[in-house]
């Protein structure tokens, strides 16, 4: 058995990875901590919360004494990061509560893996730590380190923090960088859920500037296989960019989900731009395809037709959401047993 920490496992990632993992295989025990922010959500874990290789403990990654217990209590090897303030809109109105948790909770997760000899740590971080392109080009490993919003920014100081721990002490880290992610159950503040929510809501739907800002587009799942393959496989001291090499304006993105929604553009509001707003994303994946023999599985338009049809079939997962009544859930779930 593999024993493995999850953290942040009731986000849109971490929950769709842990679904993945357990569906999967039988040969991991997941324990998940998770401090149901805003964007925890335990209702995207209804398919694994039974089973007996699975464990949620509501926690905070910066909790010294919390951690130090669950790596002892449940032997933990092995951990995958994911928890973090993820939303960069809510990083330009207030930096504090990321750099706590995606710094601070990193190096508290770094310090028990090095008392307790883990077998691999996986800092699950983002390509926003490259900053932004310009029309041609792509991220690889070596692009520069350039972070332009306080979430970037404390991405690439735990990155960095991470890797050093593997020069100083020798810890087995690795790095993933991963592309913009759609599917189920991402937070419908994040641009596709928010703009197929408020299509369905008869609401505008608000693009930033002039919406020919570039995102490059992978199905989550293949993140998680990557994830899984860079957890198992990957060098230690390394990084790993991932993505799906599809590249989108958003404003292309916003027309495509109101086509597949039969929705006029007339719903398009263009509205003021984010501030430091970067232009440009696109991802090398070749190190990772290489090196590791990955590649990415889903076809764009099969896996966004496939994640429009989650979002309708799924209408009490969202309006719980809105309304506030998914933050019950885990009362209700831990009252019961
Ligand atoms: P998310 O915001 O949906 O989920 C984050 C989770 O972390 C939530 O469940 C939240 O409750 C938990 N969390 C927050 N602070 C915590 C703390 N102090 N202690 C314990 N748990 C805490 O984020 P996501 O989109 O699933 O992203 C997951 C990871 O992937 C993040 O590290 C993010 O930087 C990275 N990433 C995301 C994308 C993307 O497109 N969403 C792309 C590349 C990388
Ligand atoms: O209402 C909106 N209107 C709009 O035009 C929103 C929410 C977004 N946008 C634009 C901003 C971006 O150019 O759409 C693009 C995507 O925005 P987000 O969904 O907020 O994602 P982004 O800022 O690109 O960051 C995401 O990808 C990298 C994740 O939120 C990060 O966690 C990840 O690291």
């Amino acid at each position: 058995m593999k024993n493995i920490l999850v953290t942040g496992g009731a986000g849109f990632i971490g929950s769709n990875f842990i679904n993945y993992i357990l569906k999967n295989r039988d040969d991991v025990f997941v324990v998940n901590l998770d401090k149901l922010t805003y964007a925890g959500n335990l209702e995207n874990l209804k398919e694994s919360e039974n089973k007996s290789n699975y464990r949620f403990i509501k926690g905070d990654i910066t909790n010294r004494e919390l951690v130090d217990y669950i790596f002892q209590k449940y032997s933990i090897k092995h951990v995958i990061n994911f928890a973090a303030e993820s939303h960069v809109d809510r990083s330009i109105l207030g930096s504090e509560v990321f750099f706590s948790t995606n710094v601070i909770g990193t190096n508290v997760l770094l310090e028990a893996s090095r008392r307790n000899n883990i077998e691999k740590f996986v800092q699950i971080s983002t390509d926003e730590v490259y900053g932004s392109l310009g029309a041609e080009g792509l991220f690889t490993e070596q692009t520069p380190i350039s972070p332009n919003s306080p979430y970037s920014s404390s991405k690439a100081a735990a990155d960095m923090m991470v890797l050093s721990f593997h020069h100083t002490y020798g810890l087995p880290v690795v790095v993933t960088r991963c592309s913009n992610n759609y599917g189920p159950y991402q937070f419908p503040e994040k641009l596709i859920p928010l703009m197929i929510l408020n299509t369905l809501n008869g609401k505008k739907l608000p693009v930033y500037g002039d919406g020919l800002n570039v995102r490059d587009w992978i199905y989550v799942i293949d993140h998680n296989k990557a994830a899984e393959l860079v957890w198992e496989k990957g060098k230690v001291g390394e990084v790993y960019n991932i993505g799906a090499s599809r590249e989108m304006a958003n404003i292309d993105i916003v027309k495509l989900l109101l086509k597949n929604l039969n929705k006029s553009d007339d719903l398009i509001e263009f509205v003021k731009d984010r501030p430091g707003h970067d232009r440009r994303y696109a991802i090398d994946s070749s190190k990772i395809q290489n090196e590791l023999g990955w590649k990415p599985e889903y076809v764009f338009e099969d896996a966004m037709s496939k994640t429009i049809e989650w979002y309708l079939q799924n209408k009490p997962w969202w309006e719980r959401i809105i309304s506030g009544q998914y933050q019950e859930y885990y009362k209700t779930l831990y009252t019961n047993r």
